[in-house]
């Protein structure tokens, strides 16, 4: 009998989904890539990075915990962030256990009064998570514990950091502990269902929120038209769009001489041949698409 079989017959192995929710920029992404080893959501200074459901599996000793990171709840304001918000409050409907996650370095009240009202809507566990206390003092981390617990009835209060890899492991073990004993879900070698083809878009899409400003990354969306492996393997070529909404971001994005889109292109690149271990062939393209962010049809075209 392999392992896992023994595993799954075992009473005392547990498994589940959790959603990883709260506002835009709170750590969200960090977290799950923290939980995984690995980098599989794409972070960035800037609120409303995440747009999608990323789907990580953590593979323990005695569990297998199926983590969802979402887009950052907000008041949303146009169609595009409606339906972010909308995934992300979805999920909450798939899973057996919400993380909730604040920002105690920066609140965002208004993120977490909607954040609270979707909790105080359902009847499923919810665990909260205090991230980026790195950035912050004992006396006033005391206080955020205080302020939150008597805020929602949490399963738990955790203060994390993320990005130092701080309590992380407690924050899992509180998780192990709610979740119901039950087989695993995924093969032990699954670590998500998501194509390194959609994670090389949003890597590029990474790079632009990371290497442009003002309403830049709001208004760009990234597909990928080629995703090919050539050479047996040895070379994975790539031809992606950068659309945005106006034709005067098209030259911010271009840059002098061409110079900004070269250096997105450039770390993007680097990115995904470290993610693929292979050498990248990536050519990029801009083209504008306007107001996709309004318009319904572009959004489907976009993925969203
Ligand atoms: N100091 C500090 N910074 C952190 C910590 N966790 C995340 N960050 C930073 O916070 C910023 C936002 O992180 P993300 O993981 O992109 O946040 P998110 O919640 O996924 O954001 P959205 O996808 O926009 O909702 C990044 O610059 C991270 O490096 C932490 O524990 N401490
Ligand atoms: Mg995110």
């Amino acid at each position: 009998m392999s392992k896992s079989n023994r595993l799954s017959s075992d009473d005392t192995y547990k498994s589940g989904y959790v959603a990883v929710v709260g506002a835009p920029n709170a750590g969200k992404s960090t977290l799950l890539n923290r939980l995984l080893g690995e980098k599989i959501s794409i972070t960035s200074k800037k609120p409303q990075t995440t747009r999608n459901r990323i789907l990580g599996v953590m593979h323990r000793p005695g569990s297998q915990i199926i983590f969802i990171d979402t887009p950052g709840v907000h008041k949303a304001n146009n169609p595009l962030n409606e339906r972010i918000v909308g995934v992300a409050l979805g999920a909450l409907a798939d899973v057996d256990v919400i993380l909730a996650m604040v920002d105690v370095d920066h609140p965002d009240s208004e993120g977490e009064k909607v954040l609270l009202d979707a909790l105080r809507k359902q009847t499923k566990p919810v665990v909260l998570a205090l991230n980026k206390i790195d950035r912050i003092a004992k006396p006033e981390i005391l206080r955020f514990i205080e302020h939150w617990s008597t805020a929602f009835p949490f399963k738990a209060v955790v203060p994390i950091s993320a990005l130092r890899d701080i309590q992380i492991d407690t924050l899992i073990v509180k998780m192990e502990e709610i979740l119901a004993p039950g087989p695993p879900f995924f093969p032990p070698d699954t670590l998500t269902d998501i194509t390194e083809r959609f994670l090389a878009g949003e890597m590029i899409r990474e790079k632009v929120f990371r290497l442009t400003g003002q309403e830049i990354p709001y208004a760009c969306a990234v597909t990928v038209e080629t995703f090919k492996e050539q050479k047996q393997g040895k070379l994975i070529t790539i031809d992606a769009t950068i659309h945005l909404e106006r034709s005067s971001q098209k030259g911010i994005v271009i840059g002098k001489g061409g110079q900004k889109l070269k250096q997105i292109g450039e770390a993007a690149r680097r990115e995904i041949e470290r993610m693929t271990g292979t050498q990248v062939f990536l050519k990029l393209f801009v083209r504008i698409e306007k107001n996709w962010r309004k318009d319904t049809k572009a959004l489907r075209k976009f993925g969203y």
